[in-house]
């Protein structure tokens, strides 16, 4: 790749250039310091443009309709004018794995859109990481113009809260009919969730929907959340034929409007950007200990130690934060 100077990246963004969108997430997701830095004042330039987007998540298990969804909303958001950037993050994928390629190919319509954008995020490193790239990535997209960025995520293991920690509306997908367990639904998803949608509510699935739409709806109602006078709706829609998704959006820019009212919108992306910063310092130094000389000479031994019950966690801990220069 020729080097290109900050100023020709920044430039080519203000004016739409799309290869050189690509380029500089590139330099932003690079494991390559010189690369990562270059991308870092690029994106520092870039801030003042960033912060008008709607950025929403999207998540929900395996299979759920994640891809379709973003694929038929874009759409819809594409007819009302606006530019739509989707950027998908899967742990438990790599960016040559096949699920990111089927992404791709199952945002057809809007792959094909000069108005959107898709982009998978890479993971591997730290899951600090992963958050820090995909909410970078989506700071250079707003920059370049997209008023809409939706993060796709699976909803399992931590990547739901570190996605829910970039956006300004979580929207969870549903199946009716699937056991909570089986959805990997725990009380943690309800928590952050800003609305669900029971998905696939088509053909023989719609009773089992309309059933599952109103179990939710009970059991978010019982846990009282009304996270700044916002109540979580449920809702139910069909990707796939297109159906209840004006609906789910018109929800969207209500939580928007009310929340932009009281000032609660600007007060949730400052809690996140402290937040941000915290796991960037604490990914950086849990990196820093484990390649550290002192500690990577005795975390072998000491491991072994604590699973074989020869030391307890508190006392090999004190170790490796001895060896860090870190005890206390
Ligand atoms: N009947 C029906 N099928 C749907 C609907 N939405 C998606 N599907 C189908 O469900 C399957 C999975 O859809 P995807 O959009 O790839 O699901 P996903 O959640 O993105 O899956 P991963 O990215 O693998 O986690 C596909 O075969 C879709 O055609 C829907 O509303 N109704
Ligand atoms: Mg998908």
């Amino acid at each position: 790749m020729a080097k290109l100077s900050v100023d020709a990246y920044v430039r080519g963004i203000e004016r739409g250039d799309r290869a050189l969108l690509a380029r500089a997430i590139t330099l932003v997701e690079s494991e390559q310091p010189r690369h990562a830095a270059l991308g870092q004042e690029v994106l520092e330039r870039l801030l003042p443009r960033t912060g008008r987007a709607s950025r929403v998540g999207v998540s929900g298990v395996p299979g759920v309709g994640k891809s379709t969804f973003i694929d038929a909303l874009g759409m819809h958001l594409i007819e009302q004018g606006h530019r739509v950037a989707a950027l998908t993050l899967d742990p438990s994928s790599t960016v040559t794995g096949g699920s990111i390629l089927g992404d791709k190919t199952r945002m057809t319509r809007l792959s094909r859109e000069a108005d959107a954008y898709i982009r998978p995020s890479p993971t591997g490193g730290t899951l600090g990481g992963v958050g820090r790239k995909t909410r970078e990535t989506m700071l250079l997209c707003e920059a370049f113009g997209f008023d809409v960025v939706i993060v796709e995520t699976v909803g399992v293991g931590q990547s739901e809260t570190v996605v829910a920690e970039m956006v300004d509306f979580y929207l969870v997908l549903m199946l009716a009919g699937a056991g909570d367990e089986l959805q990997g639904i725990k009380r943690g998803i309800l928590e952050v969730a800003d609305m669900l949608a029971i998905n696939k509510a088509d053909g023989d699935n719609r009773v089992a929907a309309k059933r599952a739409r109103s179990d939710y709806a009970a059991a978010l109602k019982l846990m009282h959340r009304g996270q700044r006078g916002w109540k979580p709706p449920v809702l139910m829609c069909s990707a796939l034929h297109d159906e209840g998704l004006d609906a789910i959006w018109e929800k969207v820019q209500e939580h928007r409007a009310q929340l932009s009212g009281s000032g609660a919108l600007q007060a949730r992306r400052a809690d996140q950007a402290v937040r941000w910063m915290w796991r960037i310092v604490e990914d950086a130094l849990s990196q820093a200990l484990r390649r550290h000389p002192d500690v990577r000479a005795r975390l072998g031994a000491l491991e072994r130690d604590v699973r074989e019950g020869r030391a307890t966690a508190s006392a090999a801990a004190r170790q490796i934060l001895d060896a860090f220069g870190a005890g206390a």
